[in-house]
């Protein structure tokens, strides 16, 4: 073990038991390359417990059927189940009712549901929607079609040079024009995490709702979106080690209520006849059709699992793993982080001068390390920051620093060979 490693397993809270933690992870227990695995690519999908996988196996063995349709036994029983999932996320935001958890695809198609259902039908003409430099396409292209669709337009904040949101900026843009405010609860590739509750009260003081893109907060942070006071939550069940395929979209009720439905179909209705149909009560008014059963129940047991761990403990336990990082990745030679913002979550993009970044996610992959290159789903960002790429090592409760010991081994070994 490196001195800094030592140095910080004794700063672990000793109830943080990581080797404990790994092996209710089953994948980690596989060697890639001959090399055991080391996966460092949790921004773009975290692993899953056991706890999780069971509870999908469960549900599939035993209480399948469809949901709210059946009177039947198996029917009842996955109703069951599907709403008490629905009852810990609402319980793991602090949402103030199950009513406000809308389960969609994932972050994508909340904030989508959103730009449709809430702004399309109240934006006119030279209208704004005030988005950040550091947004992922999911928070930038919905937004430009609505704008499309009304004549509305999108307004950018920009970053500085750490990669943080120019707060002077977001103030001057924020203006009568303004019809909603979106942005990221924190960076997929700059790991910032941005000062939202100050974002959310300047905003509310001229009656502008607030969308956050939870997609990369939810797994590290406590989140509480009534102490936050935002109006719209979103996020997806595969980065907080549930399955893909379900998310959340939260809303305030008083929003949700006036909204339209997005899609048409079964579940969504209470009455449908040629000449008119009427509308079933929240949340289901935006869940048409058979959701994502198992789903919805696997990210339940993903919850159960956090909550056991406990968030704090998790927080606690990445911070660790982001100071070493950021330490350990500056003895590579040539390499520079991306993102250098004051509050981090545990993502540290870097680049290595001279390698370009995708050459660098194969070699280490050779190591049997997951990390990812590319421009990360955020274009603008990365043509701002004037990259073509950036590498990524995103980490999750069950990495450890010995992980990052072996990272900062397999970058200097590309870098020996591509430089
Ligand atoms: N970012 C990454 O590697 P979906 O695909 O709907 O589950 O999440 C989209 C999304 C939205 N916002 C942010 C901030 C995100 O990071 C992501 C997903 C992954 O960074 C895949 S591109």
């Amino acid at each position: 073990m490196s001195p800094l490693a030592e140095n910080m397993s004794r700063t672990q809270p000793s109830a943080f038991d990581v080797e404990r933690l790994r092996r209710d992870f089953p994948i980690l227990d596989q060697q890639v390359h001959g090399h055991p695995l080391i996966y460092l690519d949790n921004g773009a999908s975290s692993q899953k417990p056991l706890a999780v996988i069971e509870a999908i196996d469960h549900c599939y063995r035993h209480d399948y059927a469809n949901v709210h349709r059946g009177v039947h036994t198996l029917s009842e029983r996955a109703t069951l189940a599907f709403e008490q999932a629905r009852g810990k996320v609402q319980g793991f935001i602090n949402a103030a009712g199950s009513e406000e958890i809308i389960f969609v695809r994932g972050t994508t198609e909340a904030i989508n549901l959103v730009a449709q259902s809430y702004a399309r039908p109240r934006l006119q003409p030279g209208d704004e929607i005030l988005i950040t430099e550091m947004e992922h396409h999911s928070n930038i292209v919905p937004w430009q079609l609505v704008c499309e669709q009304t004549g509305a337009l999108l307004r950018v904040v920009p970053i500085n040079e750490l990669g943080e949101l120019r707060l002077e900026r977001y103030a001057e843009l924020l203006n009568a024009r303004t019809k909603l405010v979106a942005l990221t609860h924190i960076s997929n590739v700059l790991g910032t995490v941005n000062p939202v509750r100050e974002i959310i009260d300047q905003a509310h003081a001229r009656g502008v709702p607030v969308l956050l893109d939870g997609a990369q907060a939810i797994p590290h942070a406590l989140i509480d979106v009534q102490a936050l006071d935002c109006d719209f939550y979103a996020f997806s069940g595969h980065k907080l080690y549930g399955p893909s395929g379900i998310g959340v979209l939260y809303g305030k009720r008083a929003l949700l209520e006036k909204m339209p439905p997005y899609h048409g179909g079964g579940e969504m209705i209470r009455t449908v006849s040629f000449e008119k149909t009427t509308y079933n009560d929240l949340p289901y008014k935006f869940e048409a059709g058979t959701p994502h059963i198992a789903g919805a129940i696997g990210l339940g047991a993903a919850i159960d699992y956090l909550n056991r761990v406990g968030m704090t403990a998790i927080a606690a336990h990445e911070q660790q793993l982001l100071t070493y990082a950021t330490e350990a990745l500056s003895t590579v030679k040539d390499l520079r982080i991306i993102g250098q913002a004051r509050h981090k979550a545990s993502i540290v993009s870097f680049v290595i001068a001279g390698v370009h970044p995708h050459d660098i996610a194969t070699i280490v992959d050779q190591h049997g390390i997951a990390v990812r290159a590319g421009h990360h789903c955020a274009m603008p960002l990365i043509k701002r920051l004037g990259l073509p790429a950036t590498a990524r090592a995103s980490f999750a409760l069950y990495n450890t620093t010995e992980e990052i010991d072996r990272l900062v081994q397999a970058l200097e070994i590309a870098r020996k060979m591509l430089t």
